[in-house]
């Protein structure tokens, strides 16, 4: 059986060794990264049968990202296309900002097309998660997500979305138009706060979470970065403080914040304990560099709460 299936690009990382604009930084050192599979490794740290669809070329990049994917005991239904996997360009400025660079355009991963969703890996799951990422690949790629959607609603499957707007890939309008349907069909939806906006006339957090639910999901989180979260569960309001970490490398927080709710959910976990997993999850993520490298076990995180260390 399978808890959690996730489809979506993943692509090789490319980041310097050390801090400091590509131009003067020779050294590079290749990763990965994708949302989804950022999200999957970390939900099957945190105890998930988890499952990822995707594309990557029939290249060693595509090797590189299928067997770490296999490595953290994530299952994997990917085509190896003609076409190149993607790559990306990862920068942390001195003042801590970063700098994200695609070569995606008709890359393996945007190549993702309806055909490629498995309906019984879906049918059998207990959440599906999507990203708003995908839709933004291209007419093939949104028709994927349609698809998966459509699959697990007609099977009860629990529906996460994470909005995750990138403007590299596409402008606010076009990504609220594709967006839009998504969510109402979302059970659990993840958003940062200027994500909500783009998508509902609301103020504050607590005002776009509570507007954004009442457009369907009935788990919305708002995620705020260093303040925390406000989400809005079964029309309860929770507000959580983040943990207070030393942020290395932000990319990825939200892909572990996913990733911590989503496992707590599947283990019948109730919201607030879910919030907090995923509050943990995050700090963990930012504290190492990389896209999902931090992300943390269940022994982590207990270790974390009692601010003990691991030791076996
Ligand atoms: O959420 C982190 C992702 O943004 C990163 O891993 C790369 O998937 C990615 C993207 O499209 O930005």
């Amino acid at each position: 059986t399978i808890d959690l299936v996730t489809l979506g690009e993943a692509m090789g990382l490319l980041t310097p060794t050390e801090p400091g604009p590509l131009l003067r930084r020779p050294l590079l050192r290749l990763g990965f990264g994708g949302a989804e599979t950022n999200l999957a490794i970390g939900a099957a740290r945190l105890g998930l049968r988890t499952h990822w669809i995707g594309r990557v070329g029939d290249d060693e990049i595509g090797d590189l990202i299928l067997r770490e994917l296999r490595a953290e005991g994530v299952a994997v239904s990917c085509v190896r296309d003609t076409a190149p996997t993607g790559l990306m360009f990862k920068t942390v400025g001195a003042a801590g900002q970063v700098r994200v660079t695609y070569l995606r355009s008709a890359s393996a991963g945007s190549r993702l097309c309806p055909g490629d969703v498995d309906e019984t890996l879906i049918r059998e799951a207990k959440v599906l998660h999507v990203t708003g990422i995908t839709p933004a690949l291209g007419a093939d790629p949104a028709a994927a997500v349609t698809a998966a959607v459509e699959i697990a609603r007609a099977n009860r499957v629990v529906v996460s979305l994470d909005l995750n707007y990138r403007s590299a890939l596409w402008d606010p309008r076009t990504a609220k138009a594709a967006l839009g349907p998504l969510v109402k069909q979302a059970d659990v939806l993840f958003a940062t706060h200027d994500e909500a906006q783009l998508l509902v006339n609301a103020d504050t957090p607590a005002d776009c979470a509570r507007v954004l639910s009442s457009l369907g999901p009935r788990q919305v989180m708002v995620k705020l970065g260093a303040a925390g979260s406000v989400s809005v569960v079964d029309g309860e309001l929770y507000r959580r403080d983040a943990e207070t970490v030393t942020v290395v490398d932000p990319v990825g927080a939200g892909d572990a914040f996913a990733a911590g709710y989503l496992s707590d959910l599947v283990h019948g976990a109730d919201a607030r304990a879910g919030l907090s997993t995923a509050t943990r999850a995050g700090a963990f993520a930012v504290t190492v560099s990389g896209d999902w490298e931090g992300l943390p076990t269940r022994a982590e995180l207990h270790a974390f709460e009692r601010r003990g260390d691991v030791v076996r």
